[in-house]
């Protein structure tokens, strides 16, 4: 069945042959001879990082033989296989992972101390692998953790950046970005396998030709190519033995340099080819949700898939497989329209490569893809020029042409006469440009297309994808979004879930639907003081982090409210801003006491595109507000702000659990999903938050009393913009927003400077794109209830404890189940 895949006494879950002993001398044997023979050095001599890679080599041992294993075992069942493919995978640091996967944590702490090494240093030394940019690669990391824990066959297959997402610092409190350095200090959990290496090309021309049946043939001849280099990462389950591989793409020129040129002296001009090639795997696109049409991210998105592909034909099947037969062996899921040129390369090959003709290839293409969309926003969605995608790849837009002209005369046939319709459906559009819209093309060729929320799933339905899911209404299904209780709650919380084991066992680290039996316990004293020590001593965790990594201090007994995401303007930072700057105001013109207000500090957590001007003006208007709230003496001890810089997995991880109040504020209808409001939930933070993305089913589930509704809806965000939205009116018609408005463009927060945030305000008072003054009297009165059920601090405990009783549904080993069921129809192998 689709049950988890637990099992403490699976085979594979004890220590397999060729592992070292799982017990601390065993350890201990294995770290010192990493650390001799592999490092080189004494332990008496030895860095921290040399001890970190150490014991990064060491955990990978134990790990090894289960690695070996699962491959084996995937390939003699032929076991169907998902081919997960992502051009981003945030994963987070590793070793902790690794550790419990393998349950080593006592382990390796017992047997470092006898060593003399403290486990927690060496875990604070690993630069995490920060492959993505938010939810979207998140998401991937939390779905291939599931799949292992479940004994899924999955591989991930990616790009190995050499820089993941920038490291984010503030200087005069503006983002300024540093280069994600991630590979400095070694990369002890990946295996590269050059042996492996995939040639790919790109550009030149196609040619027709007759073959000796007279039939047509169409031969690619590219002008230039690269090499991909795979590097293997392990992906282990929890506990049950299976470690699945995430296969990252490096590329590397297929001649070192010329050198023949090098010999005529001119060096730079002879490793100028390799420079070239190389830049295709140097560095992960900064924007979220809002790509450039550049070049170099086309060549990105097919150097990876197009290894992908290869790989999969040419080393998971076996010798003679009848490639008639791929769909029984693999699903490629398409994480956004990211890999969707995976389409037309799988039908070059089954055409060009292996003699397919059009109708066979594109059944077998058809059955092969499924196709996830994570986004509303109409800037997020890819269109490529037609005059980039020939000149890259000829033969992939003749297909594209192909697969267009067979899919409209379908459209034609369903709708006799309709040509408004056929042209809007049209994979290619003409307007700004001749350009082709990936998100069509993966619709037309996928089997099944999924959003990531219920509400989501069903605006792409009837906004975003309307003539499609007329024409195929079977084709279109809903996976709501989950996230990995190994991670977010057992490993980032450690003392909440003792808490939670001691009340109702173990069972729900890979069951998380039993964390409904704590619902009585929302009524046991105990178990509520038991919850409120650990969020307390998660507080405490988090006052020290940020003291040494910040600077920050934390006062202490405040709500700590927090608002950590990318920053975009859709998700509304300044709707949280202008209540922060409200309060002030109220304080500072003595219409509110500063002991009249709850004792809070506000969190923000966010890097924007690095090409977002006002998400980079918003960053430096909130640092400027923090700097003057909290200087003020007469807000001392009642209300901060807090802004660390470089938000990341692994300051999420110490964040969201000492959380008390989860910001989930964008405008209705714009969110497609949101995965950290799931985390906080999970985590006994109480929601504030929009009817949008997965918020709607947060609410539903956590139950009305013990979740912050306010603002519009998305039929009334979409009635008002329909009626035409007017944002100068209510900040003409609300002197709370006003007055908000009025004190930052009075220059008390920049030095006197009255224009410096003329953009920001400007923006709100003008455009409003997405309604933030329009939600702001309901935002404020949801925040006062807050503030009312806070003071009670029993009745929020209990809500609190509600809140992780009811958010088992949001664990990503159910939104794989629904994968599995409802678009891969594959199963664990067990
Ligand atoms: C994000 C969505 O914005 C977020 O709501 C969702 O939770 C997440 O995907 C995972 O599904 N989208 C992106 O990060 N990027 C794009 C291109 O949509």
């Amino acid at each position: 069945g689709y049950g988890p895949a637990f099992s403490p006494t699976h085979p594979l879950a004890l220590a397999p042959v060729g592992s070292p002993p799982h017990s601390v001398d065993g350890f201990v044997a294995a770290f010192l001879a990493e650390l001799n023979t592999k490092q080189g050095v004494a332990l008496s001599h030895s860095s921290t990082n040399a001890q970190y890679l150490a014991l990064a080599g060491t955990v990978r041992q134990y790990l090894m033989a289960r690695w070996l294993e699962t491959s084996r075992k995937t390939h003699e069942a032929k076991a169907k296989t998902v081919g997960y493919l992502s051009a981003e995978y945030l994963l987070g640091r590793q070793l902790g992972n690794a550790l419990m996967a393998s349950d080593l944590n006592e382990i390796a702490e017992k047997g470092l101390a006898q060593c003399g090494i403290d486990l927690t240093t060496l875990r604070n030394q690993e630069v995490e692998p920060g492959l993505g940019n938010g939810g979207l690669g998140r998401l991937a990391a939390c779905f291939i953790d599931s799949l292992a824990t479940m004994d899924v066959p999955c591989i991930g297959y990616g790009i190995r950046y050499e820089y993941g997402i920038f490291r984010q610092t503030f200087v005069d409190g503006r983002q300024v970005e540093q280069p994600d350095t991630w590979l400095a200090l070694g990369s002890p959990w990946e295996f590269p396998h050059p042996d492996e290496s995939v040639q790919v090309n790109f550009g030149g021309y196609t040619e027709k030709s007759v073959d000796a049946d007279g039939r047509e043939k169409t031969t690619w001849v590219p002008s230039w190519n690269v090499l991909g280099v795979p590097y293997n990462y392990m992906v282990p389950g929890y506990l049950n033995g299976r470690v699945n591989p995430l296969r990252l793409w490096s590329a590397q020129a297929t001649k070192a340099f010329d050198l023949s040129i090098f010999n005529a002296g001119d060096y730079a001009e002879a490793v100028r080819a390799q420079t070239f090639a190389e830049n295709i795997s140097k560095v992960l696109y900064p924007e979220d949700s809002t790509p450039q049409g550049k070049e170099l991210r086309l060549q990105q998105q097919y150097f990876f898939v197009a290894c992908s592909l290869r790989d999969f034909l040419d080393h998971e099947l076996e010798e003679g497989f009848d490639l008639h037969d791929l769909p029984s062996r693999i699903i490629f899921q398409l994480n956004d329209t990211h890999p969707v040129i995976a389409v037309p390369e799988l039908m070059r090959i089954l055409m060009d490569e292996r003699g397919f003709d059009w109708e066979e290839a594109w059944e077998v293409t058809h059955q092969c893809f499924a196709y996830t969309c994570h986004t509303l926003l109409p800037e997020a969605l890819e269109v490529w020029s037609t005059d980039l995608l020939g000149r890259l790849l000829p033969r992939h837009l003749e297909i594209i042409y192909g697969i267009n002209d067979r899919f409209l005369a379908e459209v034609r046939e369903a709708f006799p006469g309709d040509e408004l319709r056929a042209g809007r459906m049209s994979i290619i559009t003409e307007y700004p440009e001749r350009g082709v819209r990936m998100a069509y093309l993966a619709t037309v060729a996928a089997t099944k297309v999924n959003g990531v929320a219920e509400l989501h799933s069903q605006l792409l339905r009837d906004k975003v994808l309307p003539d499609f899911s007329a024409l195929w209404p079977e084709r279109f299904t809903n996976v709501t979004n989950g996230v990995t209780p190994r991670r977010f709650l057992k490993m980032a919380n450690p003392k909440l879930s003792d808490v939670i084991c001691d009340a109702i066992g173990s069972g729900w680290v890979t069951d998380l639907e039993r964390l409904k039996e704590l619902e009585t316990y929302a009524l046991d004293d105990d178990f509520l003081a038991a919850f409120r020590e650990a969020k307390d001593w998660n507080k405490r965790r988090l006052t020290t982090l940020l003291r040494n990594r910040d600077g920050i201090d934390l006062p202490d007994g405040h709500l700590l409210d927090v608002m950590v995401k990318r920053l975009h303007e859709y998700k509304r930072q300044t709707l949280k801003l202008l209540h922060v700057v409200s309060l002030y105001e109220q304080v500072l013109s003595g219409k509110l006491a500063p002991a009249d207000l709850t004792p809070r500090t506000v969190v923000f957590g966010a890097k924007a595109a690095p090409g977002y001007r006002m998400a980079k003006d918003i960053i430096h208007l909130i640092n400027r507000v923090a700097r003057t709230v909290n200087a003020d003496p007469c807000l001392e001890g009642r209300l901060k702000v807090a802004f660390p810089a470089n938000y990341n997995v692994t300051l999420a991880e110490k964040l969201i659990p000492a959380a008390d109040l989860s910001e989930q504020i964008s405008l209705a209808g714009m969110e497609a999903s949101g995965t950290g409001n799931m985390k906080f939930a999970l985590n006994g933070a109480l929601t504030i938050g929009t009817d949008d993305g997965a918020n709607v089913e947060i609410r539903r589930l956590v139950g009305d009393e013990h979740f912050f509704l306010f603002g519009m809806s998305e039929p009334e965000v979409a009635a008002l913009g329909a009626r035409g939205y007017d944002p100068g009116a209510y900040y003409q018609g609300n002197a709370a927003i006003r007055a908000a408005i009025d004190l930052i463009n009075s220059g008390i927060f920049s030095d006197g400077d009255r224009g410096m945030f003329e953009s920001v305000t400007m923006s709100l008072t003008h455009h409003d794109r997405f309604m933030a003054l329009a939600d702001f009297e309901s935002y404020v009165a949801a925040q006062a209830r807050v503030e009312e059920r806070y003071a009670d601090q029993e009745s929020w405990t209990r809500s609190a404890v509600l809140n992780v009783a009811r958010s088992g549904y949001f664990s990503s080993d159910r939104s794989m189940r629904d994968y599995l069921r409802r678009i891969w129809h594959t199963q664990p192998m067990l």
